[in-house]
């Protein structure tokens, strides 16, 4: 697998990882500074903004609220391991509107809007934690991608300025991501660093791979790209955040995103500069936590930004692709960068990329 970066002086061959930097928390300034970057056969990955053609707006009516009681029953005993599962929810199929006719970034394919048929499904309440993946690797000696690769993207603004100091290596259009040696699940900022304090945050630095073989452990999968946004939006229609159209209603915080100067100053007003115990906002409507903000999460779906108009059914995404679906933004997101913490909104990275903000969550089509 080709993993290597462009490098701020030297120019590097192509790059698999790129993708997925272009396609984080870099913005439309970024892009532009990568076309004008030393060529890395990489530019061409953002495509032309989808067409909009907008639809007329469906007055179905979203699914039914979830049925609080059907899931607040303890699951069955299974393994040891297992008892660290998150609970679920039942998210009750039904119709909506996916994507926007008014796009935050129309480059990312948030148009046109599509009425969507789901099926019910269960999804997990929070973020998957580190602590969650520490029982998940003991039970089965799992190995990240990041620690075969032996390195993993790590945002500046956490790292040690010594750290900082040893990494010549970065991406010339998103100069705030360095390539850590060593940063991994465990080590979040590289070796020196650890996830003691920090169990019940999000597992960061996980690929989809990794994502994926945590879900199949835990007998669940990852959610579709259309089940996200749906569960995202919880019965609002034409909204653009879980809870509305008001980022901060009331001046209350509703998600662990970015206050600030990005990416030089962050005041952690929301009371969080990194990330925060999963949890730590409040719920949407049908009782997630942190579907926007905190860590991005993997999709199954591969990345496309062109979509049907046609009404769809459980609708899977391509067939085939170069990157996957992130949803939700994270931590790191601000509007003068990445507008993304929207539920319409959305992201790629290519399957092995790892990040010191992208996490995920599991569904089920069970009970359990
Ligand atoms: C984990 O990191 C903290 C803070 O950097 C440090 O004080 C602690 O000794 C580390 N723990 C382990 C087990 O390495
Ligand atoms: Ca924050
Ligand atoms: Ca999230």
């Amino acid at each position: 697998m080709t993993r290597c970066f462009t490098l701020l002086l030297l120019v590097s061959g192509c790059v698999t990882r790129l993708p997925w930097v272009l396609g984080s928390c870099g913005a439309e300034r970024d892009l532009s500074a990568a076309q004008g970057a030393p060529s890395c056969g990489c530019e061409n990955l953002r495509r032309a903004a989808a067409a909009v053609e907008p639809v007329e707006e469906r007055t179905s009516s979203p699914a039914d609220k979830y049925s609080r009681g059907a899931n607040e029953e303890p699951s069955e005993a299974r393994g040891h391991e297992r008892d660290t599962l998150s609970q679920m929810v039942l998210i009750s199929g039904g119709e909506f509107l996916m994507g926007t006719d008014d796009p935050g970034i129309p480059a990312d394919g948030e148009s046109p809007p599509r009425r969507v048929h789901l099926d019910s499904f269960y999804m997990e309440i929070q973020e998957v934690t580190s602590r969650q993946f520490e029982s998940f690797v003991g039970a089965t000696g799992y190995v990240t991608e990041a620690e075969k690769f032996g390195d993993s993207f790590v945002f500046e603004g956490v790292l040690s300025e010594t750290l900082k100091n040893q990494i010549t290596q970065a991406v010339a259009a998103a100069p705030w991501w360095l390539p850590v040696k060593g940063a991994s699940w465990r080590h979040p900022e590289g070796p020196d660093s650890n996830i003691t304090d920090r169990l019940d945050h999000p597992v960061l630095h996980v690929s989809w791979a990794d994502a994926g073989a945590y879900c199949s452990w835990a007998n669940r999968r990852l959610p579709t790209e259309a089940e996200w946004e749906y569960a995202c939006r919880s019965g609002l229609k034409d909204r653009l955040y879980p809870w509305g159209n008001k980022l901060t209603p009331k001046g209350k915080h509703y998600a662990n995103l970015w206050q600030g100067d990005f990416p030089n100053h962050n005041s952690g007003e929301d009371g969080y500069i990194t990330t925060s115990p999963v949890m730590s906002f409040p719920a949407n409507g049908f009782g997630l936590y942190d579907m926007v903000g905190n860590a991005w999460e993997w999709t199954s779906d591969w990345w496309t930004v062109h979509h049907t108009t046609d009404e769809q059914h459980n609708p899977k995404g391509p067939p085939s692709g170069s990157d996957k679906v992130k949803k939700g933004g994270s931590y790191m997101c601000h509007k003068s960068y990445c507008y993304r913490y929207r539920c319409a909104a959305r992201s790629q990275n290519t399957p092995d990329s790892s990040a010191s903000n992208l996490g995920f969550r599991c569904v089920s089509e069970e009970r359990q």
